[in-house]
């Protein structure tokens, strides 16, 4: 079963906490603050595997995470940092934040990696906050949370050339002819199941070559395998179009050409778009050479560039070949996404606050991240979160969205009575 779509989630690892410890030492009453630092969280990459050629290994397994950083310990003892998760997915893998639909990364070449969602950092151990004036700081941050998202893997294979055409017309067998790669060829509808690359070497040059199921008619209604396959011709440069030249004895070739460009274009205007050359396949079982001189120029009326071949003699493949490769050259590179922002560590959210009840809900990506550092249960960390809520406008936006005297307010997942000590000052 070929499988080049699935959703899985991810989690990034979360920082350790950072220790509040002071040192013990025989003859030495009061020593110093000696917490270590939290270990950062594992980060989630995502790299393409040229080994890997479907989404398989994701078939079964849906929740992967990277590790956890430890706690920090006494005696400056740092935490370990969390192992990083690497996803080994098959190169041509889009992947998609399922909630949002960005999309956070597209693994184009083979061995291209991408950092996805970074680890949460870890909190500094109290050893860190000692300053002349306050020398045995009781508190330590606590590590930050890594991060929990779905996302979606979408293999589209990445070509110059894509083929397409009925099944049985020899796409497969032209991409074994042309290159090293091996798809079933066989004489019956539906033989090849998946796509497949192969390389193509042309006189010093080369370009890549894709064979997938062929169609039929009504596959944008799901006959066949319908058009699920079409995703791996999508980024391609060009089309060869495949069609059985042996069996339209008595058919309209012509006909037969529009129902799959019909198809290609109930599927997407830039696939029906794409530059489409016609392979005139199995020539060798045609013996009214004159019936094939007809089809060309009958197709050339109609703005086709047709090529007689044969797959399994080879005549007229390097005609094709040539053509293919001229052709090529001057078109654009297969579209791929480029990923303007960041790793997506976190959706910054502006501050704001809204109202739940008698409750307030401030939401805001960098007091988030504070609140969530912070040991409530240590008063010297409560109150240097305070400082720093004032600096980043906190209160000011309660006071100004009238949010009573001792209204309950949420910040993140956790929960504070407002006490505005601005008002009580005056
Ligand atoms: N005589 C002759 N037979 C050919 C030629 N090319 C392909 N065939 C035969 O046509 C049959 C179908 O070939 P495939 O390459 O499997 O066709 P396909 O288009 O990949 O078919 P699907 O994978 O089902 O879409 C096989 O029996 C091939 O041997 C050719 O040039 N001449
Ligand atoms: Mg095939």
């Amino acid at each position: 079963m070929f499988v080049d779509r699935v959703t899985i989630t991810v989690k990034s690892g979360s920082g350790g906490n950072g220790a509040a410890t002071f040192r013990r030492e025989k003859y030495v009453p009061y020593g110093g603050p000696s917490g270590g630092d939290g270990g950062r969280g594992g980060d989630v990459y995502v790299v393409a595997d040229p080994e890997s050629h479907t989404l398989m290994a994701y078939r079964f397994r849906k929740c992967f995470a990277a590790g956890n950083g430890e706690n920090g310990a006494y005696r400056n003892m740092h935490g370990h940092a969390g192992e990083d998760l690497v996803l080994k997915v098959a190169p041509g893998t889009v992947i998609i934040d399922v909630k949002t639909g960005r999309v956070l990364a597209d693994l184009v070449n083979p061995g291209d990696k991408t950092l996805l969602f970074a680890g949460g950092r870890g909190g500094r151990g109290n050893a860190r906050f000692a300053t002349p004036v306050r020398q045995a700081p009781n508190f330590a941050e606590k590590g930050t949370l890594g991060i929990e998202r779905e996302i979606r893997l979408e293999l589209k294979v990445i070509a110059d050339v894509g083929l397409v055409g009925f099944p049985n017309a020899g796409k497969s067998t032209l991409l074994a002819a042309v290159s090293a790669a091996r798809p079933r060829v066989a004489d019956y509808p539906f033989t090849t199941l998946e796509p497949h690359l192969g390389v193509v070497y042309l006189e010093g040059e080369s370009f890549v070559m894709a064979d997938i199921p062929g169609l039929i008619e009504g596959a944008h209604l799901g006959q066949g395998l319908g058009h699920a396959f079409l995703r791996h011709v999508e980024r391609t440069r060009a089309l060869i179009h495949v069609v059985d030249a042996a069996g339209t004895e008595g058919r309209d070739p012509l006909r037969d050409i529009d129902v799959i460009n019909n198809e290609l274009a109930n599927y997407s205007s830039e696939l029906a778009a794409r530059p489409q050359l016609i392979a005139l396949n199995k020539v060798d079982a045609i013996h009214d050479r004159q019936f094939v001189d007809q089809l060309v120029s009958k197709l050339a009326h109609a703005g086709y560039e047709a090529f007689p071949v044969s797959a399994v003699t080879g005549e007229g493949v390097s005609v094709l070949l040539r053509r293919v490769r001229d052709l090529v050259r001057t078109l654009p590179a297969p579209p791929v996404h480029v990923i303007e922002s960041l790793p997506d560590n976190v959706d910054v959210v502006p501050l704001g606050v809204a109202q739940e009840g008698d409750t307030y809900v401030v939401s805001g990506t960098e007091v988030e991240r504070l609140v969530s550092r912070v040991d409530l249960d240590n008063e010297d960390a409560v109150q240097r979160m305070q400082l720093t809520l004032k600096r980043l406008g906190v209160f000011a936006l309660l006071r100004a969205k009238g949010v009573p005297e001792g209204a309950q307010v949420f910040i993140g997942n956790k929960q504070f009575s407002f006490y505005d000590e601005e008002q009580r000052g005056k």
